[in-house]
């Protein structure tokens, strides 16, 4: 199996079911990656190991997903100069989401960290994608695949709304 070249960190196992949407992306578009526990309150060395070592192992973007008060993505950020996507996790220590929606995306100048929405990790995954598509023609030729798909999909749909009408679905 090749190296991996997308991190994809968590703050705790309770994050996975939401995090899974990243990694399920990147398996279809068959970028290698890989998926771990790393949490910025619990395991703050761990964390810094990880930063710090992420572009020597052949990490070109790293997204972070954690919940409630939501430090990693922006601690991560904090110590390395690739790409963060944050995941803000709607988590059992949430006030509603909020806190760490404003967490991951009120970074300040000098260190940013691209947030996307609330439990938005499948997003997150697309992302990563989209910034290795911009290098590799081959990720990029699967990337407009996965649009064409979409584009397709909403046309079938407004064809059948047109032609059955609104009281079916
Ligand atoms: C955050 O606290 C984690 O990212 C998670 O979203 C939340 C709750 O963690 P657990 O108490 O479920 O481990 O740091």
């Amino acid at each position: 199996m090749s190296k991996p070249i997308i991190g994809i960190i968590m703050g705790s196992q309770s994050d996975l079911k939401v995090m899974k949407e990243a990694a399920e992306f990147l398996e279809e578009v068959e970028i290698p990656f890989e998926l771990t526990i790393v949490s910025a309150h619990r395991t703050p060395s761990r964390m810094v190991e990880y930063a710090t070592n992420a572009r020597d192992k052949g990490l070109k973007v790293i997204i972070a997903g954690a919940g409630g008060a939501a430090h990693l993505p922006g601690m991560i950020a904090s110590m390395t100069s690739l790409p963060v996507i944050g995941v803000p996790v709607r988590s059992s220590n949430s006030i509603d989401g909020w806190d760490s929606v404003l967490s991951i995306l009120q970074m300040p100048s000098g260190v940013p960290v691209a947030t996307v929405a609330l439990n938005g990790a499948k997003n997150a995954g697309i992302l990563a994608a989209q910034i290795i598509g911009a290098f590799d023609k081959a990720v990029a030729k699967k990337l407009d695949a996965y649009k064409k798909g979409m584009k397709e999909r909403v046309e079938e749909s407004a064809k059948s709304i047109q032609k059955k009408g609104w009281k079916e679905s």
